[in-house]
């Protein structure tokens, strides 16, 4: 599934006639974001005031939420890929993978505290470590050559949104995709010949299995989700390459965190990950 919907395609998105929004708009809409983030405080969502904002306008706004970020000292860890397997889709009611910035911070060992955080929710993936930086128009095999590193990990979401609910992909886009955290399982050196997309992956909670899948629900292969991630910047930051830790999207749809929760990942052929919620 490496090729994008056509909604990623500047020409064929239905809002890319609207009036691109002016640098001001764009810095007071990623203010409001940040602050949100800063002061774990929901938002309305961004298209109730503008709703033509543009899927252009909000990887920009997206990309001055990181820039503040980094003003704050926090460096770029990877990247994300967000709705790229059909459950994920389903559950937020959206169509295509969309993509946000990871920054060091965002990395939890054993223990994630509540306290700080809107309306988390923890989800299955598999990451990646691209060792060789990639750019562009890319092969799947470009792409497993590219990565030294493979593990499982789970992603830890907070939508800066009232009620985690967006409905649309611009807003997503402009609150980094949903990230949070996330937490690394002890990586493997990745075997290009490696099938991946095979393997059996169970999301449990206090030792029970919550959610399972197969890592194909992954963009039908977990590397495909990098060749996106290289085509989407192509598009809406030419000239930035992918390196670091890729988290290739959720397998199975996110459940929602609270106090007290251990929460483990199970891929086959990998250590199991686990992570202690606490208020
Ligand atoms: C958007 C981010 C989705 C994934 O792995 O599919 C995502 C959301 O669910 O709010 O990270
Ligand atoms: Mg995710």
């Amino acid at each position: 599934m490496a090729k994008l919907p056509a909604a990623h395609q500047p020409a064929n998105h239905p809002t890319s006639q609207a009036s691109p929004l002016d640098a001001e708009a764009l810095e007071r809409l990623s203010g409001i974001l940040d602050e949100a983030l800063l002061q774990a405080r929901e938002v309305a969502r961004l298209t109730e005031t503008f709703p033509d904002l543009s899927l252009e306008d909000a990887y920009r706004i997206q990309r001055l939420g990181i820039e503040k970020r980094r003003s704050r000292g926090e460096s770029r860890l990877g990247w994300k890929m967000g709705l790229t397997s059909e459950a994920k889709r389903k559950q937020m009611g959206l169509h295509s993978p969309v993509y946000g910035e990871l920054t060091a911070p965002m990395e939890v060992k054993s223990t994630f505290k509540l306290a700080g955080h809107i309306h988390p929710k923890i989800e299955p993936e598999i990451a990646f470590h691209v060792k060789k930086p990639l750019q562009g128009k890319i092969t799947r095999e470009q792409a497993l050559e590219a990565c030294d590193w493979v593990c499982p990990a789970l992603e830890i979401l907070d939508s800066r949104y009232v009620g985690f609910k967006y409905f649309s992909l611009p807003d997503v886009v402009a609150d980094n995709s949903s990230s949070s955290r996330f937490i690394l399982g002890t990586p493997q050196k990745l075997d290009p010949k490696a099938d991946l997309k095979n393997r059996k992956m169970e999301l449990l909670l206090n030792g029970s299995v919550k959610e399972s899948a197969t890592a194909d629900a992954i963009s039908g292969d977990p590397v495909e989700s990098l060749v996106q991630l290289c085509e989407l910047l192509e598009i809406h930051q030419p000239g930035v390459a992918v390196e670091g830790w890729v988290l290739a999207g959720a397998a199975t749809s996110a459940i929602v965190l609270e106090p007290g929760q251990t929460i483990a990942l199970r891929v086959e052929g990998f250590e199991e990950l686990s992570v202690r919620i606490e208020a």
